[in-house]
């Protein structure tokens, strides 16, 4: 069977040809509508601007990749032997060719990263000096961001490659970048929280596990795959949210692929984004030590009021696009239902989930009071131990790493140019429109 780059590179040019040019060529001067200046004001939300290819988020319905829904990629994808949840290399390879790989392709991407694993040694050594006070997601990005010395399409690029070739090393780059996050995360987890001794990648499992056994779960099948679950939904969510849109704008300035998701963690690491998950825990703890655990319905509801009238946001609810239950906050609850019904800490989140979407609507401030994917996670890798709150949006720039890996090949493959924007200060604004 043929490999993943093997079977991109067939799939390469008859997207440039046929369909990217052809899309150009029947559609090019077509408008999306009018730019508001609210839009300018406004985040741009909404605003048509960017080509993402692994996923279309719906604002109804949520996610897919590649067309498919999650409950499809839980049926379709690869699994582990035994297991049910989807292998993220099925997930990866869906991203990039927008096909389901077979099991025998997904276990060869499996070793291909197991062997890929390894950390250089002075990368090792950078995390090994930072303080276990700094945040775990700085850890990570400066991690990534170091990785830049062994980068194939920097060195590429400085030996002169052709515009035509900058995909393949950029393929080389991401894939070296996927493998070695579990060493990442692994050395940060232990450096913070344990010993600081990290154990060995087996070269036999596949991505998950040694993830799970690095953070020192590797035992655990149930954790294991939650892992596979978590990377899985957690890998992409369309092009503008801002890690996504952050890793490919650095990257049309033809930034490798370490300097360009090392900045999509920096974003991800933001409260209003990745770091939400850990502010739900943080959230839910401190609700529980001020109302006690088995609160009744008022007493949440008074936190929750307590909350907004203080200025602060509910973490885990809202969001920039969707309009309804986040499919991936779905998922998580139908894991926790069939792994762990009676957590009490499960069972404070689905209290939390029957009463803050009626106070975000009486309240009348976000457009949508529903649970996004954050809501969940913390629960879940909770319960089996993975307490540590601090850590758990390293788990998420992890998975995000697949979406936006995806689309940097796939963006030098189609040629994308330098982003470039137009902005306009308030003043010139003013000016455009003094007698309209
Ligand atoms: N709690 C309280 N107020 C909220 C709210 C929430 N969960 N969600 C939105 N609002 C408020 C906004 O703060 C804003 O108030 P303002 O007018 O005073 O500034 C108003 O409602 C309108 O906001 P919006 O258009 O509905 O949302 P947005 O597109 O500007 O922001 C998001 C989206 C996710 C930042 C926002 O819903 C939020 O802050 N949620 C809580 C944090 C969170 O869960 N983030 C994770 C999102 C998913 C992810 O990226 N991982």
């Amino acid at each position: 069977p043929l490999t993943l780059k093997e079977r991109l590179a067939e799939l390469i040019p008859s997207q440039i040809d046929q369909v990217v040019k052809q899309i150009r060529a029947d559609h090019g001067k077509k408008s999306f509508g009018p730019v508001l200046v609210d839009q300018l004001y406004g985040g741009m939300r909404g605003l048509p601007a960017l080509i993402w290819d692994g996923s279309v988020l719906d604002a109804e319905e949520g996610i897919r990749f590649r067309g498919k829904s999650i409950p499809e990629c839980q049926a379709l994808l690869p699994k582990a032997p035994g297991g049910s949840e989807p292998l993220p290399e099925g997930l990866f390879w869906l991203l990039l060719t927008g096909e389901v790989p077979t099991q025998e392709q997904v276990r060869a991407l499996s070793r291909d990263w197991a062997a890929r694993a390894a950390i250089p040694e002075f990368v090792e050594e950078i995390l090994d000096r930072c303080p276990p006070t700094l945040h775990p997601m700085s850890q990570f990005s400066l991690a990534v961001t170091a990785l830049n010395h062994d980068s194939a399409f920097a060195r590429a690029y400085q030996e002169g490659i052709s515009k035509k070739e900058y995909w393949q090393p950029t393929f080389d780059d991401a894939m070296d970048l996927i493998a070695k996050l579990p060493n990442i995360a692994g050395r940060i987890y232990r450096n913070v929280f344990g010993d600081g001794k990290v154990p060995a990648i087996d070269l036999e499992k596949d991505y998950s596990h040694n993830l799970a056994a690095l953070l020192g779960f590797g035992d655990n099948e149930a954790f294991v795959e939650l892992l596979r679950l978590y990377i899985t939904i957690h890998s992409d969510h369309e092009g503008g949210n801002v890690s996504a849109h952050t890793g490919k704008l650095v990257g049309s300035a033809l930034s490798d692929p370490f300097l360009s998701f090392g900045a999509s963690l920096n974003g991800l690491a933001g409260p209003l984004h990745g770091l939400a998950n850990q502010e739900v825990l943080i959230w839910l703890r401190k609700m529980q030590s001020k109302i006690g655990e088995n609160a009744s319905d008022d007493a949440v509801k008074e936190y929750v009021w307590s909350t907004l009238k203080a200025g602060q946001v509910v973490p885990g609810y809202g969001h920039a696009v969707l309009r309804k239950t986040d499919p991936r906050y779905t998922a998580q609850r139908e894991f926790a239902l069939k792994h762990l019904p009676n957590d009490p800490l499960f069972k404070l989140v689905g209290q939390v989930y029957d009463i803050v979407p009626g106070i975000l609507l009486e309240a009348g401030k976000a457009k949508n009071p529903w649970p996004n994917v954050d809501a969940h996670s913390g629960v879940l890798l909770t319960h089996y131990g993975l307490t540590e709150m601090q850590f758990y949006t390293v788990l998420f720039g992890v998975s995000r790493a697949f979406g936006v890996a995806a689309q940097l090949i796939w963006d030098r493959a189609l040629g994308a140019p330098l982003e470039r924007p137009k902005s306009y200060s308030s003043d010139a604004i003013q000016r455009m429109f003094k007698d309209k």
